[in-house]
């Protein structure tokens, strides 16, 4: 447990630092007044929870300091922490023991898909299965070889195709494979593409509606990948893919490089989504369970 939270401490450093520690900071031994809740406001729509978040929050927060006599700041803190921390929810790991389990993974260019699609088949391999990798970005040769590699160096099968070729087909052809080798997982990382253009939008939903075809109920999980670097801008992806691909859940990304760990909130609160894997490291370990607590300890933490 020790080590899980050090872990998460260590990389949320840049959030703790450039946002939430003057939150941190903030709470202390000065009286509440209506400027206290304008400077929160402040700090927080700074830290990227968005405004509705922010006001949602803080009307909550607000309440409940009426009704338990709150009158100084540092009183506040605690509030603050558990009303962001019930924001959240604590994910469990998707259980992968019901035949073959697909999953898909989107997101805009950039944001993390392949790595993280790597980190994934390292730990579920470490957990005992049987994972394949299927390389449904076609448009660049080199996004195929970027998974070769990851494909070796996990050490799982990978099914790759020509590029330019559907990513459809490659996505059916994959589904079958891992049914014929018996996988447990199989994954399939898709090309990068912008949430406005339309004809991209179009084809990931034919990639989905595919994978229904080649395994009734597939994909099973339908996975976001969000660069938190990005913020708010987050939040508009994640919407406009939801609508194209019904998803389930989200992996945040870069939290490690970002400041503005505050989106996460925002994604939950505003999109319903659960946050079930963050990325805290380029590293094959570094994917981790989203876990609530350390995240909501980590960025407030002194
Ligand atoms: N620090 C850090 N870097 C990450 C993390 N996840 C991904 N990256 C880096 O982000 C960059 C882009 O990652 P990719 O996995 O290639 O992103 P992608 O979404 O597959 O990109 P496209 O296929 O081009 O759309 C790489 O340099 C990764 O090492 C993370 O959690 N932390
Ligand atoms: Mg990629």
């Amino acid at each position: 447990m020790e080590n899980i939270f050090k872990k998460w401490r260590d990389s949320l450093e840049k959030t703790r630092e450039v946002t939430f520690g003057k939150i941190a900071n903030f709470f202390g031994a000065t009286e509440i007044d209506d400027s206290s809740f304008d400077e929160l406001e402040e700090l927080l729509i700074q830290a990227d929870l968005g405004p509705e978040t922010t006001i949602k929050l803080l009307d909550r927060c607000s309440d409940l300091v009426d009704e338990r006599g709150l009158t100084r700041t540092d009183q506040l803190e605690g509030l603050v922490k558990a009303e962001l921390a019930a924001l959240l929810e604590q994910p469990e790991e998707p259980a992968l023991n019901h035949g073959p389990t697909v999953i898909m993974v989107t997101g805009v260019n950039g944001s993390g898909k392949t790595t993280s699609i790597a980190k994934l088949a390292a730990r579920y391999k470490a957990m005992g299965k049987k994972v394949l990798l299927v390389a449904a970005d076609t448009y660049r040769a080199a996004a195929m070889d970027q998974l070769e590699v990851w494909a070796k160096r996990v050490d799982v099968p990978i099914i790759t195709a020509a590029q330019d070729s559907d990513p459809g087909a490659v996505t059916y052809d994959g589904i079958k494979a891992g049914l014929a080798r018996g996988s447990d997982v199989i994954l399939i990382d898709t090309a990068g593409r912008l949430h406005t253009r339309y004809n991209l939008m179009e084809e990931i939903k034919k990639v989905h509606r595919v994978a229904g075809k080649a395994l009734p109920g597939a994909p099973h999980y339908s996975w976001i990948v969000l660069d938190t670097t990005t913020g708010q801008n987050a939040l508009r992806q994640a919407e406009a893919f939801a609508k194209a691909v019904h998803l389930n859940g989200a992996i945040l990304a870069k939290l490690d490089t970002s400041a503005k760990g505050g989106m996460v909130f925002a994604v939950r609160d505003q999109l319903q989504l659960p946050i079930i894997y963050a990325g805290l490291g380029e590293k094959l370990d570094d994917l981790q369970l989203f876990d609530r607590k350390s995240f909501v300890d980590s960025i407030f933490d002194r």
